[in-house]
């Protein structure tokens, strides 16, 4: 544990907060009406005194083999553990208890890019039984059983969700990679989560075009071997049933085509596994300090009652309701927010391939009012795309919103009021809510029908979730200090992930060891979560998120490692160093910029940016490419010459450079600067 790397932490420019504060808005009586959770009396249940026992609230909501006798076993902290004793299966909460009522309702509303598709409309019955005959599939034809690790690299198809549910109907662990990610960064996954099947498609719609998936799988499969995990089996879907729609051609041996080998599992049925609540559901890589992701692992039965509550009492969904979350579930809000919590309780949820302004900025709208939609859920990135292209295309549609949700990255105040002006055509209600791959489900937020809205604020701990601000000596800062600092949750949780996939120690160093006031303590009370990210806290109680304090990029709500671009740009021969750093972005909210500085003999050319620039897609995806390269004659570092990626981000934000007298070079600067 003596490698604990203490962060930069929080910057100047982050300490002092000046913004004027913005005014509140209020549900409407309509909203209040209806909702799932009106009553503040269940509010307090959630209060500090009733915790850990507050969240059978949430457990009760799904249907349990065996009742747990351990609400929270905190024994080993920081591996807590909730609803222990309990026994359940995930898939068995999401299909098969509600055939009796919803047999004939859709579960799933698919809408494929082309819009001279069909749209598909997918009941509880079909998916129960497609699930079925998948996990059969899966336990003959591959021999998995509960415990073992299935790596996912899927694209937006309800094939995707029909894989995750027969998963977790075996026990199987499903590791779904954003299919926008390369072959490399899905061989990294593969690798890590030791997987021998891979399940993937042919190809898929983005931006008009039909992409070719399957060689993707193909680089997988090669690097993951090179790197000592063989890939036995690749399963692969048809984007077009019975027509394979991919250049890449089969491997003898390897390659199954799932639409030809399922015909020999048609109307089979497979008994739900009778899981123990700690089992592991699944895992999500999420981009860490270091260039290895980590495997983000989440259980069963804490998981899968965070999210159906938080997507009950939170989300406000009900059985009636058409829901729509345009994040891929390639993501964590996908899994959590498209899967597990809205099937868990019966909704109707659409799954969109494609993106929201293509082939134009009105597409949302449209399918909005085609389908109904009445609850909304998507990224400050997709909302000012749309308010670009199209600010009054909401206007023409006829769709009426409820409830509209906010995720990924802050979002400004204006692109808020424009959201709730013209999007939710003042109706709707806005939640923002703050929360990571590795919390599983929402962390702060507003109540929807009880608390006020506040635009650019994420609110109050969600019910059950006490946060915190404590300056860099974890002293904590009262909310009216308006000074900004660490956020840290202060008590245990269901939904957080047990730990990262086979990495205790850097699980606890990168979430605990930071605040932890006594290693020895059994007291959750001496556990705060750190969470990395910046925030403040108002008078009022309400969060007001900063951005992250550690070195990932947050780009359109997805998550880089600066040290994993780093480490693709020195792929590149010509360069000797490289340093990423996040840049504000208008769209995106924060784009990578790359500095490299070339080895002797080389000189810089538009060539070489290009080339950079192609390396980092190719290696870790679209989502990577770099807003400018910049070739630099030097790096600025320190004495014990280290690079100052401080001074880096400070020149390609176009702010000051601060103090800048500790450099080896200070010289450097300005030349650096000058190339702006
Ligand atoms: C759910 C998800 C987590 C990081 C997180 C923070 C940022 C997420 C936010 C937000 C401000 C919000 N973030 N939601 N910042 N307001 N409502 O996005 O998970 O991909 O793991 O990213 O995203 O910086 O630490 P993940």
């Amino acid at each position: 544990m003596a490698d604990f790397k203490k962060n930069d932490g929080i910057t100047e420019a982050q300490i002092a907060v000046h913004w004027k504060e913005e005014d509140y808005y209020y549900p409407k009586t309509h909203f209040i009406a209806q909702a799932n959770m009106t009553d503040e009396k269940i509010l307090e249940k959630f209060g500090e005194k009733n915790f850990p026992n507050c969240f059978k609230e949430y457990a009760d909501l799904l249907d349990w083999y065996e009742y747990w006798h351990t609400t929270l076993d905190t024994n080993n902290p920081p591996f807590f553990k909730w609803f222990v004793g309990g026994k359940l299966n995930a898939c068995y909460n999401c299909l098969d208890r509600h055939l009796d009522k919803y047999k004939n309702k859709a579960a799933l509303h698919y809408i494929p890019e082309p819009e001279d598709e069909p749209i598909q409309h997918i009941t509880y019955q079909e998916l129960y039984r497609r699930v079925n005959e998948f996990a059969a599939l899966l336990k003959d034809f591959c021999g998995l059983k509960a415990g073992d690790t299935v790596t996912l690299h899927m694209p937006m198809v309800p094939e995707l969700p029909i894989v995750m549910l027969a998963c977790a109907r075996l026990g199987v662990i499903h590791s779904q990679v954003f299919s926008g990610f390369s072959g490399k960064a899905c061989a990294d996954r593969i690798v890590d989560a030791k997987s021998k099947v891979l399940i993937t498609m042919d190809s898929y719609y983005r931006n008009g075009k039909l992409l070719d998936h399957k060689k993707k799988a193909d680089i997988a499969c090669n690097m993951a071997k090179e790197m000592g995990q063989e890939v036995e089996k690749v399963l692969i879907w048809q984007r077009y049933p019975g027509k394979y729609s991919s250049e890449t051609p089969l491997v003898e041996g390897r390659d199954f085509i799932v639409n030809d080998v399922l015909k020999d599992y048609y109307h089979r049925e497979i008994e739900p596994e009778i899981l123990p609540s700690e089992g592991t559901l699944f895992l999500m890589y999420t981009s860490g300090t270091t260039g290895k992701p980590k495997g983000a692992q989440h259980s069963i039965g804490g998981y899968l009652s965070y999210v159906t509550g938080t997507s009950k009492y939170i989300l406000d969904i009900k059985p009636e309701d058409v829901y729509w979350c345009m994040a891929d579930i390639g993501w964590i809000t996908g899994h959590s927010y498209i899967v597990y919590g809205p099937l868990a309780l019966g909704a109707s949820s659409v799954i969109f391939e494609g993106v929201p302004t293509y082939p134009d900025a009105a597409r949302p709208w449209r399918i909005a009012e085609e389908l109904g939609v009445n609850i909304f859920h998507t990224s400050p990135t997709a909302i000012r795309a749309l308010r670009r292209l199209g600010p009054d295309e909401p206007k023409k549609f006829n769709y009426h919103f409820k409830l509209m949700v906010t995720v990924g990255e802050p979002i400004e105040p204006e692109v808020w009021k424009w959201y709730y002006h013209v999007v939710g055509k003042e109706e709707a209600v806005i939640i923002d809510t703050w929360w990571q791959t590795e919390t599983g489900g929402f962390l702060c937020t507003t109540v929807p029908a009880i608390h006020a809205m506040k635009p650019g604020s994420a609110g109050p701990g969600a019910p059950g979730i006490y946060p915190a601000i404590l300056d860099d000596n974890g002293n904590q800062l009262e909310a009216s200090s308006n000074k900004a600092g660490n956020i840290v949750i202060r008590n245990p949780w269901p939904g957080r992930m047990l730990t990262i996939w086979g990495d205790d120690e850097r699980f606890v160093n990168q979430y605990y060891r930071r605040f932890n006031r006594d290693p020895e303590s059994k007291d959750w009370r001496d556990w705060p979560y750190f969470a990395g990210d910046a925030a403040v806290e108002a008078p009022d109680g309400y969060f007001r998120i900063l951005g992250r304090i550690d070195d990932v990029i947050n780009v359109a709500g997805h998550r880089l490692g600066t040290k994993e671009l780093e480490s693709a740009v020195l792929l590149v021969e010509e360069v000797g160093e490289a340093a990423v750093v996040p840049v504000a972005d208008k769209i995106k909210g924060k784009v990578p910029h790359v500095f490299v500085s070339l080895k002797p003999g080389f000189s810089p050319s538009k060539e070489l940016e290009e080339k950079i620039t192609q390396t980092l897609v190719k290696e870790i995806g679209p989502i990577a490419k770099p807003g400018k390269v910049w070739i630099v004659p030097d790096m600025p570092k320190t004495r014990s010459g280290k690079i100052m990626r401080r001074v880096l981000a400070a020149i390609a934000n176009k702010q000051d450079v601060g103090d800048i007298t500790t450099l080896a070079n200070p010289d450097i600067v300005k030349q650096i600067q000058s190339m702006a």
